[in-house]
C-alpha cells in the first residue's frame, strides 16, 4: 500500500513514526530506504532560511532526524545531545540574528547542504544525500527544489513590515499579529521531482496533524500539488482539538487567514473537493462537515502506541472511504 503524506515539522514527523509502525516498516536497515518505502513525505519548505551562509531546512530536518533517531525528543526540533558554540562565536563576532537556535550538530546538516547547493544540486538531491545516512525509513521529497518562503506581514512599533517566518515564530513566538501569511516565491514554484508521480502512484493521502496553514498548507500552494491531491482519497488528522492546537501556534496562523481554530473550520478550510475523511478528537464528537466523513477517537499523540493507533485508524479509514470511490 502506498501512502503520501505532506508533511510539516514537529506534529508532522511525529505522527509519520506511528504511521511506519502501522505498516510495520521497522528501525533503520542498511540500504537506502527512500526508493523502497511504501511512504513519501512531501515535506514542506517554506520554513527554510538562509543565515550565516547556510540554508536550514527545518521541516525537512525534523522528519529526517525525528525518523532517523537523532531529534531533540523534547523540543520536536534540531539534534539530541546538542551543543551551541558556534551559535556563541558567532555573537562573540556581532553576527546577526542571535535569536536562531543554530546548534553544532545541526550546522553539519547545514554546511553538507550549502556545499550541496552550491556545487549545483536540487534540493531533493541534497535531501536524499542527507538521508542515506539517516535513513528515515519514508522517501523524503521536498514539495519544491525551487526557494518558496513563508513571510509574515506584522505591524508594531517599528511599522509595517515582512518579516521571515522564522523570526515571527521563535523571535516573537508568533505573539505579533499577522496580517498577513506570504508564500513568496509560491507562484512560479514546481512540483520536485517525483512528487506528483509519488501523488498519481499513492493508494491513499493522509495529511498529518502538521500546522494546516504554514506546513500543509505551504505544500498545498505549490501550483500543481493540490489538483493532484484531489483525485485521491485523502484522509486528514485534525491539529486542532477542542478548539485548541495540539502543540505549536497554529491558532495565531489560522487567525492571520481569518480561519475560526476548531477542528471543523479547518476541515472547510482545506477544502471538502480535497478532504474525504477527516479524524476528530472525542472532544469534537458530532461535529459534521458538508462532504467530508468526519470520524471521532481519541487524537493526542501520548506516546509511540497512542500515534500508532492513530496512524492505524487514518489509513483504515482512508482504504474505506478509497473503496466507496470505487
Ligand atoms: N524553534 C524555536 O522555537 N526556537 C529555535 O531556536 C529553533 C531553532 C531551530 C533550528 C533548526 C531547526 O531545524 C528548527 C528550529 N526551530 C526552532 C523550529 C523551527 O522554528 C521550525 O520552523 C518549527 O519546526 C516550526 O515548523
Amino acid at each position: 500500500m502506498r501512502i503520501v503524506v505532506p508533511a510539516g515539522g514537529i506534529g508532522g514527523a511525529r505522527f509519520l513514526r506511528g504511521l511506519k509502525a502501522a505498516l510495520g516498516i521497522d528501525a533503520p536497515t542498511t540500504g537506502n530506504q527512500s526508493t523502497d518505502s511504501p511512504i513519501t513525505v512531501i515535506g514542506n519548505t517554506g520554513d527554510d532560511i538562509t543565515l550565516f551562509g547556510l540554508r536550514i531546512c527545518p521541516d525537512l530536518d525534523t522528519v529526517m532526524y525525528t525518523l532517523g533517531g537523532g531529534i531533540n525528543e523534547e523540543q520536536g526540533w534540531g539534534r539530541a545531545d546538542e551543543s551551541f558554540t558556534v551559535k556563541e562565536e558567532l555573537v562573540a563576532y556581532g553576527m546577526r540574528p542571535t535569536w536562531f537556535g543554530l546548534g553544532d550538530r545541526d550546522t553539519a546538516t547545514h554546511i553538507v547542504r550549502a556545499q550541496m547547493l552550491a556545487a549545483g544540486y536540487p534540493l531533493s538531491a541534497v535531501t536524499e544525500a542527507l538521508c542515506d545516512r539517516w535513513k528515515p525509513g519514508v522517501r523524503l521529497l521536498p514539495m519544491t527544489d525551487d526557494q518558496v518562503e513563508t513571510h509574515v506581514v506584522v505591524e508594531d512599533e517599528e511599522g509595517r513590515r515582512a518579516i521571515h517566518f522564522q523570526e515571527w515564530w521563535i523571535r516573537h513566538r508568533a505573539a505579533l499579529p499577522a496580517e498577513q501569511i506570504v508564500s513568496v516565491g509560491a507562484e512560479s514554484a514546481k512540483p520536485a521531482p517525483g512528487v506528483l508521480a509519488a501523488i498519481a502512484e499513492a493508494d491513499a493521502v493522509i495529511l498529518p496533524p502538521s500546522n494546516p496553514v504554514v506546513s500543509v498548507g505551504s505544500v498545498l500552494g505549490v501550483p500543481g500539488i493540490r489538483d493532484a491531491l484531489v483525485d485521491k482519497t485523502v484522509v486528514g488528522v485534525s491539529p486542532i482539538i477542542g478548539g485548541a492546537p495540539v502543540r505549536g501556534m497554529a491558532d495565531a496562523c489560522l487567525a492571520a487567514i481569518g480561519v475560526e481554530t476548531s477542528a471543523a473550520a479547518v476541515a472547510e478550510h482545506l477544502g471538502s473537493d480535497l478532504l474525504d475523511g477527516w479524524l476528530v478528537d472525542e472532544a469534537d464528537t458530532g461535529i459534521e462537515v458538508e462532504g467530508i466523513e468526519v470520524r471521532s477517537r481519541p487524537l493526542y499523540m501520548s506516546d509511540p502506541a497512542a500515534t500508532e493507533a492513530i496512524a492505524r485508524a487514518a489509513v483504515d479509514l482512508a482504504v474505506e472511504l478509497s473503496e466507496g470511490r470505487a
